[in-house]
């Protein structure tokens, strides 16, 4: 009976040992896997803003060529609201987005 106590508290303890090691190693892994995918999806464009509004900032760009697109006027999504004050009309910037679904969704503004 002595030693079916340890065995049995031994278990719960490397139980609980496996876990904890596991939470945190898949923490690791989803902070690897997020950085991985902004590496790949983030683009690169240059343009002036034309119009400003509440979540959406629509520019002028020129060509990003990691996206395919020539240059054109589009709408971005902004989702970061300190982003919008780094942005006014017939303001030139350099930004980053990404695609997120149908959206591209600024996520730098120089
Ligand atoms: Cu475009």
């Amino acid at each position: 009976m002595k030693s079916k106590a340890l065995v049995l508290a031994l278990f719960v303890l490397a139980a609980a040992g496996t876990a904890h090691a596991q939470s945190g190693g898949m923490k690791g892994m989803d902070m690897k896997m997020d950085k991985t995918e902004a590496k790949g999806s983030v683009h690169k464009g240059t343009g002036v803003v034309t119009k400003v509004e509440k979540d959406k900032v629509t520019i002028k760009h020129e060509p990003v060529q990691s996206m395919n697109w020539p240059a054109m006027t589009m709408a971005f999504t902004v989702k970061d609201k300190a982003l919008m004050d780094k942005l006014a009309k017939d303001k030139k910037v350099d930004f980053e987005f990404k695609q997120e679904g149908r959206d591209y969704v600024v996520t730098s503004v120089k």
